[in-house]
């Protein structure tokens, strides 16, 4: 079943270029990923497992979780795009490499762990959902700062049709992002979530063409590289926050940000900038 919202809109799908995304496995780094660094300060990275619709198996949240580390320390890295195929952007954790699994095993080797890396990284990133985003997939997409979904997307937690639960994040951060109810829905009845009711209830910033996907995020990321990065990673730090702790120390974390940015070269010019009506030189100090 697909939940689907009642205020669906007609978008008018318009062909866009197809980027060329480089293959850093030429140079003998990824298997199973593709990644484009830009000249605007954007990284994109995108899921590149197609047989098996990017299910999200070791080998591939390794190099993920190394391509998202090596763009967070990328001076010229300012923001990420991470994205899949318009068929999937990740049809969950690999079903096949857990299967024969006991519990002995996916506890000593603290199993999937390794994902939790992805939301410790500090510039943005920006998820590019079309198709399928299940189960780990949905949660890899929540680990991301934006979403943005292509028409065909479909959102989902089919772990309780597997005779388990979520277990990267999906119990929580759904539910933070769309509420109780639906989210109890999906996650105890495997039932999924289409692209526009994903927009209504808040869990995606926008619905664009499924073509469009990539470059809208690519726009979202080019923009967010214009402002100076460090009072950038201060903005990402104080909304996950409030994700993670009560109001009042929310609130005090962002005061004592906000205050940090003072310490900031890139704070005096931009207030600067405004008062004598010229746009800002950012330098990242
Ligand atoms: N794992 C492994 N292989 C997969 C997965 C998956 N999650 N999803 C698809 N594939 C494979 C299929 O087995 C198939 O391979 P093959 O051709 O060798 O048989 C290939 O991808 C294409 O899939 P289908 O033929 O099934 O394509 P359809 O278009 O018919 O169906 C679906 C697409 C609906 C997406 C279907 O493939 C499906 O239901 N997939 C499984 C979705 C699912 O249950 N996901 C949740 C997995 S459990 C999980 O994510 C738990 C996360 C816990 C994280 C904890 C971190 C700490």
């Amino acid at each position: 079943m697909v939940l689907e919202s009642a205020a669906r809109g007609a978008a008018v799908a318009t062909m866009t270029p197809l980027r060329r995304f480089a293959t850093e496995s030429e140079q003998g780094i990824w298997e199973h990923l593709r990644t484009e660094k830009q000249t605007n300060g954007v990284q994109i990275i995108r899921l590149h497992r197609p047989k098996a619709l990017n299910a999200l198996n070791t080998p591939l949240m390794s190099e993920l979780v190394s391509a998202l580390r090596k763009a967070d320390g990328d001076s010229e890295v300012k923001a990420i795009v991470l994205t899949g195929s318009e068929r999937a952007f990740a049809a969950g954790a690999d079903i096949k490499e857990m299967k024969d699994k006991n519990y002995a095993e996916v506890y000593k080797e603290s199993f999937l762990t390794a994902w939790d890396a992805v939301s410790t990284i500090r510039k943005p990133i920006v998820a590019g959902v079309n198709g399928f985003a299940l189960g780990g997939g949905c949660e890899l997409a929540m680990m991301c700062d934006i979403i943005i979904a292509g028409e065909n997307a479909v959102f989902g937690q089919p772990e309780i049709q597997l005779g388990t639960i979520p277990g990267a994040g999906g119990t929580q951060r759904l539910t933070r992002a769309i509420g109780k109810s639906l989210a109890m829905e999906m996650i105890l009845t495997g039932s999924r979530l289409d692209a526009h009711l994903a927009e209504k209830r808040g869990l995606v910033s926008r619905v664009v063409p499924t073509e469009q996907t990539v470059e809208e995020c690519v726009k979202v990321a080019e923009k967010i590289a214009t402002f100076s990065h460090p009072v950038i990673i201060a903005a990402k730090e104080c909304v996950n926050k409030s994700q993670q702790v009560g109001l009042q120390t929310g609130l005090e974390h962002e005061k004592a940000l906000f205050w940090g940015t003072f310490a900031l070269e890139d704070r005096a010019e931009g207030m600067t900038a405004f008062s004598e009506k010229r746009k800002p030189v950012f330098k990242d100090i």
